[in-house]
């Protein structure tokens, strides 16, 4: 068959700090091709609706599918669907990721129609039996596949994740994926999964806390096969096991392969496996994100965390000293008043990290969509980005938003003082001399996308599409399977 695989718009809130290649899209459209199907790929992240409009009619896909790892998407991809089945009317059309697993009968009857199939779950078991299911006429018989008519078995894992090597080949302009000054940068995937369980977050749930890893010899032959001098690792938390991390350094060192690496990664993980992190400082990994979420005891217990204050000051530390540049991620409470967002500034420019804010948000597939969403303000699934409060706030919305944007210009301000500037500038000539301009481009357009009046308007905009009212009940070990995409109870 010939299949279309879309990747949706970029939110705007993100696409200041980095534009990243749609790694999970790939990795499917790697499996459907492997099954003996013509795939093609549009990202657009850097492509326009009228380029896909295009694309339909020279290609006539026989099946489009579009990744749906963000709720923030919805609307447009349903919109999208609805193209889709103006311009080719018989192609199948389906829908997979990460945020579209934990509501797909919902989406599909919010389409009406126009998405023939949501998949939950990974999709490079799912996808190509969905293919062949839907030429026997039976979609809903593939493991993880949801109709209006009925759903097919639990969702299959890969056994291993290296199993099916994204389809990188098939993304064009790949000179506009980048992560700050990483630009261009590509992504890859060593590890899949998280065993930790914080209550804010959906990674978890997904793949039911399982944790799977690659061979250190793929890991490292795909690492070698990467064009791009910058690389995101997107591992939920990187090194989690250091020998792993290890044989994938030794792998590198042996084929001598060097280049500039970004990783995410946990206080305790960093602080426990220390030596392997300073081995990959020498193979090139210069940045990294910490999520600290929160700088007191009481937060963090009440995300779950795991991890004191002080374990969270101690990895700062060890990561100064090894020499990393760290941004560090805290999560803002729509209980905040002035005196919190004030105390936040303070701290955040004491420090010489990058500090990055995103409000605590319920959303499908995490617990406090069933614990803490009794009182939400909106269902808009645009607002539902960890950039709008869609919980009460304890200022007035405006001043909420006019202390949220202050505080992220504060810290905006601090990476662009005199110090900073000279070594932006420098790293800014670098780059336009290999005629890369998306790092300064994101410079200049920080203060139109982080502008408090219109994050409020957002709140006002007509809806069109809702997300379903949550479904309110306690959370524990009794049901906490029930959350699970991978591995669910019953
Ligand atoms: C890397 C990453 C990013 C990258 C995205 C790169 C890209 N262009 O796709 C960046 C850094 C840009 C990013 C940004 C954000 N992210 Co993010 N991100 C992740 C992360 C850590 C890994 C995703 C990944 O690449 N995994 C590896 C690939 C192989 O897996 P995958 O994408 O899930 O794909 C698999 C399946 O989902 C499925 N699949 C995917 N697409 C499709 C399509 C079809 C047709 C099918 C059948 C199947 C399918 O099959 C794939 C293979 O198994 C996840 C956490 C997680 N563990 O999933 C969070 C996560 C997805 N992000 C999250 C959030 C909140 C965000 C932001 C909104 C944060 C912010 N405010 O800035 C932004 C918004 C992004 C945007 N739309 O612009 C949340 C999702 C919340 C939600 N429900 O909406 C997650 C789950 C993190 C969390 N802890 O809760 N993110
Ligand atoms: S926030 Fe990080 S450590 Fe916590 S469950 Fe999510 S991915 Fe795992």
């Amino acid at each position: 068959m010939r299949v279309l695989m879309v990747h949706p718009s970029a939110l705007m809130y993100s696409e200041i700090f980095l534009r990243l290649e749609p790694l999970g899209l790939e990795r499917v459209a790697g499996a459907v091709r492997q099954a003996g199907h013509e795939v093609r790929i549009m990202d657009l992240q850097v492509f326009g609706h009228e380029d896909l409009a295009r694309e339909l009619r020279r290609f006539d896909p026989e099946a489009v599918g579009f990744g749906l790892n963000y709720l923030a998407n919805v609307p447009e991809v349903i919109d999208l669907s609805r193209r889709v089945k103006e311009l080719c009317p018989s192609s199948l059309v389906f829908v997979g990721g990460h945020s579209v697993s934990f509501i797909a009968e919902h989406v599909l009857a919010q389409a009406d129609g126009s998405i023939d199939a949501v998949v939950r779950g990974e999709g490079e078991v799912a996808a190509p039996l969905l293919l062949a299911a839907w030429r026997d006429g039976a979609p809903e018989e593939a493991p993880g596949v949801v109709t209006l008519h009925g759903h097919g078995p639990a969702p299959r894992m890969l056994e291993r994740i290296d199993e099916v090597p994204p389809a990188r080949d098939l993304t064009r302009r790949r000179g506009r994926y980048f992560i700050g000054v990483l630009d261009p940068a590509a992504s890859i995937e060593l590890t899949r999964g998280c065993p930790w369980d914080c209550h804010f977050c959906s990674a978890w749930t997904f793949y039911g806390r399982s944790y799977r890893k690659a061979s250190p010899e793929a890991a490292a032959a795909e690492m070698a096969s990467i064009r791009e001098q910058g690389v995101f690792i997107v591992d939920d938390v990187a090194f989690i096991r250091p020998e792993h991390g290890d044989a994938i350094a030794a792998e590198l060192e042996r084929r001598k392969v060097r280049k500039e690496y970004y990783l995410e990664t946990r206080a305790d993980v960093l602080l426990r496996n220390r030596e392997v992190f300073e081995r990959w400082r020498r193979l090139g990994l210069n940045y990294m994100f910490l999520g600290m979420e929160a700088l007191d005891q009481e937060g963090l217990e009440l995300f779950r965390k795991r991890v004191s204050p002080n374990q969270n000051f101690e990895a700062l530390e060890v990561a100064r000293r090894i020499g990393l540049t760290v941004a560090i991620n805290l999560i803002v409470s729509p209980q905040w008043d002035a005196a919190q967002f004030e105390r936040v500034r303070a701290w955040a420019t004491s420090v010489p990290e990058i500090v990055n804010l995103t409000v605590i948000t319920p959303y499908p597939g995490t617990e406090i969509w069933h614990t803490d969403a009794g009182d939400l303000t909106t269902l808009d699934y645009r607002l539902f980005d960890i950039q709008h409060a869609v919980t009460p706030t304890r200022l007035p919305l405006h001043e909420f938003y006019a202390e949220l944007v202050r505080t992220q210009s504060v810290l905006n301000r601090k990476h662009l003082g005199v110090r900073a500037v000279s070594k932006t500038f420098r790293i800014i000539g670098r780059n336009l001399l290999r005629g890369q301009t998306n790092f300064p481009r994101m410079l200049w357009k920080f203060n139109q996308v982080y502008n408090a009046e219109r994050q409020y308007g957002e709140h006002q905009r007509p809806v069109r599409y809702e997300l379903p009212p949550p479904d309110l009940h306690a959370v524990d070990r009794g049901n906490r399977r029930d959350l699970y995409i991978h591995g669910r109870s019953g």
